[in-house]
């Protein structure tokens, strides 16, 4: 989101001498609905920073934003109008963006995280405690997560349907060492229950380090199955691995009598496979009636048994904190 002021000032800089009148005139004519005027003697001739200053010490930053864009409307300057709202929407993710337009709602948002330099998509889901980022969702079988390392660095899917946000993406929003994040999983099973995991401090390493995951505290009821239902497959520390990027320490590993050379192959989809473990939500979706037994699934390995139990839904989301 840029810094509202200066978008405010861009904006009335468009306009010519006669359209700021104009545009002061709508201020203090008490014509618009829901807000409060400004005394003409304060506003009439001011110049466009200080009328930037009135609009927001009047109506702070968002109604600031609200009534540029219905003064504009009013003075049949739709594609300013717009193009100011198209700004105004853009954030550095959804955490900001929910902050500092408390009404916005869920959707799709383009975003800008700091020192990126090509803004991307992202799906917002807005809720009372705050903004989130959406990084994976998973509801059924029209998108196939059986995908190599370059699609899994740079996201598919669609983003208001199941998807894949990129772990190149990721890593540029949670790089920024001045913020922390944190980390949701929500789990929906095929007996219409739901389970979540919080991890705080989420954030992933980069594309040359793996884009390796780090979680710090967990809380939840979901189990925390990213540092596993047993000793030695944390997942907290390791790289992705996909069919084609083999990072999971197996060389290879043995369950019992079976050998594994590759996590990624048998439980499917990417992941931050560590001696395969327990979480694992990028494998093969399966409807109800066949989601128990297989190898490839969505698991979480610490809520239901009997195991191997794909979960009918899932959702990976971030907020800034
Ligand atoms: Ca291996």
């Amino acid at each position: 989101m840029a810094c509202v002021p200066e978008l405010l000032l861009a904006t009335l800089e468009e306009l010519v001498d006669k359209q700021l009148r104009t545009f002061q005139w709508y201020l203090y004519t008490n014509d618009l609905e829901g807000f409060t005027h400004i005394p003409r003697s304060r506003v009439d001739g001011v110049d466009r920073p200080g009328t930037v200053d009135l609009l927001v010490q009047t109506y702070g930053y968002d109604s600031a934003v609200a009534v540029t864009v219905d003064v504009l409307l009013r003075m049949k300057l739709k594609l300013w109008a717009e193009t100011l709202k198209k700004k105004y929407n853009e954030g550095t993710d959804c955490t900001q963006i929910k902050a500092l337009s408390p009404q916005a709602s869920s959707g799709v948002y383009v975003i800008q995280p700091p020192g990126v330099t090509t803004p991307f998509k992202v799906y917002c889901e807005m809720r009372p405690d705050g903004g989130w980022t959406v990084m994976q969702r998973r509801s059924g079988e029209a998108v196939s997560f059986d995908k190599k390392w370059a699609a899994y660095k740079n996201g598919f899917g669609h983003m208001t349907q199941d998807h894949w946000l990129g772990l190149k993406n990721v890593f540029s929003l949670t790089k920024n060492k001045t913020k922390k994040w944190t980390l949701r999983v929500d789990l929906w099973d095929h007996e219409g229950g739901t389970a979540y995991a919080l991890y705080q401090n989420f954030r992933l390493s980069s594309e040359k380090n793996a884009f390796r995951l780090h979680v710090g505290k967990y809380t939840g009821d979901a189990g925390d199955a990213i540092r596993g239902a047993y000793p030695g497959i944390d997942q907290n520390g390791f790289g992705f691995s996909t069919i084609d990027r083999d990072n999971d320490g197996c060389s290879p590993c043995l369950f019992g009598d079976i050998s594994q050379m590759d996590c990624s192959s048998s439980e499917g989809g990417g992941w931050w496979f560590s001696r395969c473990g327990s979480a694992s939500l990028n494998g093969d979706w399966h409807p109800t009636g066949d989601h128990i037994g297989w190898a490839s699934g969505l698991h979480w390995g610490t809520c239901k048994t009997p195991m191997p139990y794909s979960m009918k839904a899932t959702r990976m989301m971030i907020k800034s904190v």
